[in-house]
């Protein structure tokens, strides 16, 4: 029998699919959810929920002993745009949440960690096409230098105190049952809502901007594989590259058309263009591959048939 979990973030757009998914696999009672603010009804109504604020170590400690937790989950973030603007509640948040969970596993308090790192760890001097695993990172931005700094304090606390961390570097995330928020990859999207209400979007990015992109199924069945996978078989305890599709605005416009000939798109590029322009187009997960199995199962046009048909 499972040992139970903490999800803290659980309102967010992978927190809730986490969650629910978590439930299913594990038990409802099993799976605690956690956020500073209440989710949707179906993730409220299914198990527990405790309001929590992820940078207040005894809070967490409190719920920590209260339900015997054994696992954390910390999906409670600042994304790229909203960190530009608030570089210093991001890197509070974006830090400091880290720090309890990782000092809560050192101190045997609870035995296993996920945390997410992002493609954000990424900067303009990284090679952009296949970014290798290990390669030039530099991160121009508040949210990847966070989540770069996380990354070397998740190995560290690996290597010194044996706090077995788990992560991965998520690329975008397409999801439709929880909208994302403050990403520059949200518009992937955003783009199949306004297609279905409004049959045309403005796009906050230029034509040709390629990025890394994956549909939310993927990305929990990577998470959780990671999870359950033999501690000797996770080789990277920093983070693993995670890749599945990369493809431009205009290309996720053409995979609209194919179901709404009608859909049209137009460009307004925004501040989140430079962010974009610094991360990488496509990504070598080689490594999550060949040591824990990671196969990805949706390509753009599958995404957009499970998008607009989920959305309508
Ligand atoms: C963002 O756009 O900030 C996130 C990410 C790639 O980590 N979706």
């Amino acid at each position: 029998m499972h040992r139970p979990i903490l999800i803290i973030g659980a309102c967010g757009q992978i927190g809730t699919e986490l969650t629910m998914e978590l439930r299913e696999r594990y038990g409802n009672e099993k799976v605690i959810a956690s956020d500073i603010r209440e989710g949707g009804d179906t993730l409220m109504g299914s198990g527990p929920f405790e309001l929590l604020d992820a940078t207040n170590y005894a809070a967490i400690e409190d719920v920590v002993m209260h339900y015997e937790i054994d696992e954390i989950y910390l999906m409670a973030a600042m994304l790229s745009a909203t960190a530009e603007k608030f570089p210093m509640r991001a890197w509070n948040l974006n830090m400091n949440s880290l720090f309890n969970v990782l000092n809560l596993a050192k101190e045997s308090k609870i035995s296993k960690i996920f945390w997410p790192s992002s493609i954000a760890v990424f900067g303009p001097n990284t090679p952009k096409e296949d970014t290798p695993q290990n390669t030039i990172m530099e991160p121009s931005t508040v949210y990847g230098i966070s989540k770069q700094s996380g990354e070397r304090w998740c190995e560290y606390y690996f290597k010194k105190y044996g706090v077995d961390v788990r992560s991965v570097r998520y690329p975008g995330l397409i999801s439709w049952k929880t909208m994302p928020g403050g990403g520059t990859t949200d518009y992937a999207v955003e783009i199949y809502h306004e297609a279905l209400q409004k049959g045309q979007y403005e796009c906050f990015l230029d034509k040709g901007t390629k990025l890394p992109m994956m549909y939310m199924d993927d990305a929990i069945r990577a998470t959780i594989d990671l999870m359950e996978s033999p501690s000797e078989k996770i080789k990277v305890r920093s983070s693993y590259n995670l890749a599945s599709m990369s493809f431009t605005p205009e290309e996720i416009a053409e995979s609209i058309q194919k179901h709404i000939p009608d859909f049209t798109i137009s460009y307004a590029p925004d501040f989140r263009q430079q962010i974009a322009d610094s991360w990488p187009s496509s990504i070598d997960d080689s490594a999550a591959k060949e040591q824990w199995g990671w196969e990805p199962k949706f390509n753009l046009d599958q995404t957009t048939l499970e998008m607009l048909n989920n959305l309508k």
